[in-house]
Parts: C-alpha cells; sequence; structure tokens
C-alpha cells in the first residue's frame, strides 16, 4: 500500500512519521520546496533501525511520484499566525489546492485523499469539486482532533487517562464546532454525569479555542503533533479496513437536514473510504449547533470560485 502526504512541513512530516511506525505501507513525503522531502524522508529513513519499522519512506518534488497512491494526505498550505482565523488562510490555499488536486487527478486518479489543510471543512469541499471524485473518495481531518483535545482535557479535570474518554465533537472545524457532551462518554458514563456544568462549560469553550491556543503559545504556526497523530489513525482505519466510526469532514446530501456542504459528522472509515454516514439521534439544540456551523461554511464556500 503506498500513501502519499502533500506538503512536508510541521504536519505532513509528523504524519508520516506516525504513518510509519503504524507500519502502514510505503510513504512519499513530497513539497515543493526543494530538497526538503527528501532530507525528512532520508531522517525518518534512519529513524527506522531505532524505532523498528520497516517500511520506505522517500521524499519528492515531483507529482508523478505519487503514482498509485492508495490514499493522499493533503497538509500543504499556510499555517495560522496569532490573530489569524482559519479563514484568513482561505484564498492562498485555495490556489495550493487546486494545483495539488488538479496533479492528483492525473498522476493517481483512483486515490482517495484526506484533507487536512485549513480552512479545513471549506478545503475538503473545494478538493471534492476540484477533483469530480465521488464524495466517499474525499474526506477530511478535523473532529478526530477536536475530540482528542476535548477528551485531553475531560481526562486532566477527572486526573485519567485520555484513553477512558470517548469523545463526540461534530460540526465544522472552527469557532461553531458542536462538541457533544451529552455523547461525550467515561468508560460508558456520559461527561455530564461527572463534571458539573459550569466547568464543562469551560472545557467545551477550550475546546473550541484549543488550535488558537496553541498557536498563541508557538507564535510562528500552529499544532501539529494531535493533528498529524489524528490524521494518521484516520489513515489506519482505511489502508487496513478498520471500518471505525470516527467524525470526518464529508459532503453531506441530506444526511442530518443538510445538503451541498462539507462538515464533521460521524462515518464509517475503511478500505472505501467514507462507507456510511452514521446517523446519530441530536437534540433539536445538537442539531441547530450543527446547522448554524454548516450556514459558516455555507457562505465561505461562496468566496471559492469554482
Ligand atoms: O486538524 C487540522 N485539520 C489542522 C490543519 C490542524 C493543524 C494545522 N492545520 C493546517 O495544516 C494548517 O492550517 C495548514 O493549512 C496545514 C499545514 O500546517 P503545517 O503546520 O504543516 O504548515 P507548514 O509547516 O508551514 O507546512 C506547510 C508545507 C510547507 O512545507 C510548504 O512548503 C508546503 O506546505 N507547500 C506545498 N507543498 C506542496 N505543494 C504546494 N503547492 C505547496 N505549497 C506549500
Amino acid at each position: 500500500m503506498k500513501i502519499s502526504v502533500i506538503g512536508a512541513g510541521n504536519v505532513g512530516a509528523t504524519t508520516a512519521l506516525f504513518l510509519a511506525q503504524k507500519q502502514l505501507g510505503d510513504i512519499v513525503l513530497f513539497d515543493v520546496v526543494e530538497g526538503m522531502p527528501q532530507g525528512k524522508a532520508l531522517d525518518l529513513m534512519e529513524a527506522a533501525p531505532v524505532l523498528g519499522y520497516d517500511c520506505k519512506v522517500t521524499g519528492t518534488n515531483t507529482y508523478k511520484d505519487l503514482k498509485e497512491s492508495y490514499l493522499v494526505i493533503i497538509t500543504a498550505g499556510l499555517a495560522r499566525k496569532p490573530g489569524m482565523t482559519r479563514e484568513d488562510l482561505l484564498q492562498k490555499n485555495a490556489a495550493i489546492i487546486k494545483d495539488i488536486v488538479d496533479n492528483i487527478s492525473v498522476h493517481c486518479p483512483y486515490c482517495h485523499i484526506l484533507m487536512v489543510t485549513n480552512p479545513l471543512d471549506v478545503m475538503t469541499y473545494y478538493a471534492l469539486k476540484v477533483s469530480g471524485f465521488k464524495r466517499h473518495r474525499v474526506f477530511g481531518q478535523a473532529g478526530v482532533l477536536d475530540g482528542a483535545r476535548f477528551a485531553s482535557f475531560i481526562a486532566s479535570e477527572l486526573k485519567i487517562s485520555g484513553r477512558d474518554v470517548a469523545p463526540m465533537v461534530l460540526g465544522g472545524h472552527g469557532d461553531s464546532m458542536v462538541p457533544l457532551p451529552r455523547l461525550t462518554k467515561v468508560n460508558d458514563k456520559p461527561v455530564p454525569e461527572l463534571i458539573e456544568a459550569s466547568k464543562l462549560n469551560q472545557l467545551v469553550e477550550r475546546t473550541r479555542h484549543a488550535g488558537a491556543e496553541i498557536v498563541s503559545l508557538l507564535k510562528n504556526g500552529s499544532a501539529y503533533y494531535s493533528p498529524a497523530a489524528s490524521a494518521a489513525y484516520m489513515a489506519e482505519s482505511v489502508v487496513n479496513d478498520k471500518k471505525v466510526v470516527v467524525p470526518a469532514s464529508v459532503l453531506l446530501d441530506g444526511e442530518y437536514g443538510l445538503h451541498d456542504v462539507c462538515i464533521g459528522v460521524p462515518v464509517k472509515l475503511g478500505k472505501g473510504g467514507v462507507e456510511e454516514i452514521v446517523a446519530i439521534d441530536l437534540s433539536n439544540e445538537e442539531k441547530q449547533a450543527l446547522h448554524k456551523s454548516a450556514d459558516v461554511y455555507k457562505e465561505t464556500i461562496k468566496q471559492l470560485s469554482l
């Protein structure tokens, strides 16, 4: 199995490391900066004897090396700086995504695309439209990350392991995201039974702004360990056909009462990409929050030239 990672910056290179550690297949790291993906790929190969993986990692500046990739993970593009919203990246990243997707369509027309570049939900929609691929082949990573952030805050509040928290965060990857405490469980117990409402509300708000919290600490870029871990987790479910159900940004065609917008909802990920959009019962309030989030992205999509 061949997996290509486009953009060998912070998220891309870290994703390649996690993919290698999961032994998911051979990895191609692509970037427009000459020598950089080759250097990082070589470095990753030199880590292999110590870390114990035996897949091949290569770096390239040439699109034809993507040939026959089963999965292409797109992390190329500008990252946020302090004070920027994800939407501020829109036009510049759209130009980058167009170029990449045009090349993917030529060199690996049968692949699946996992979008990571921001603004995530809009770039997923854009990649889908530019590629002309069916919707099960183009999906975006955000809900796994937002859920992981929510889970880590809950775990540190309860002084338990993050592994014991099963989070649920739907909606777009931005301030309008929809963390769902009612459906977030700690060892099968809904989290509102374990954390009092005002504290839980603080954790929800911190989750909504968790990306900005890291941007303001780093001052020159955005988070990458947790985004890369989340992308590799989704890749594993696709490549190894694990069929995990996770929130991912996908094109909705009537599901959850939404049309023609990519937004985070629970999906089953397997060899076929998005094999199912999973319906879960939402309260009226939760449904409204999801629709409000979708409206934000429907507006942003209008700024794209499609
Ligand atoms: O969870 C999520 N979805 C996100 C997404 C979480 C964190 C970061 N998120 C977004 O990922 C972020 O807002 C950016 O849009 C991307 C990449 O973030 P990263 O932190 O990796 O940015 P870097 O380190 O600047 O790397 C970007 C790389 C850099 O090496 C550029 O040379 C390369 O992208 N780049 C390109 N590669 C290939 N092809 C083209 N055209 C290209 N243009 C730039």
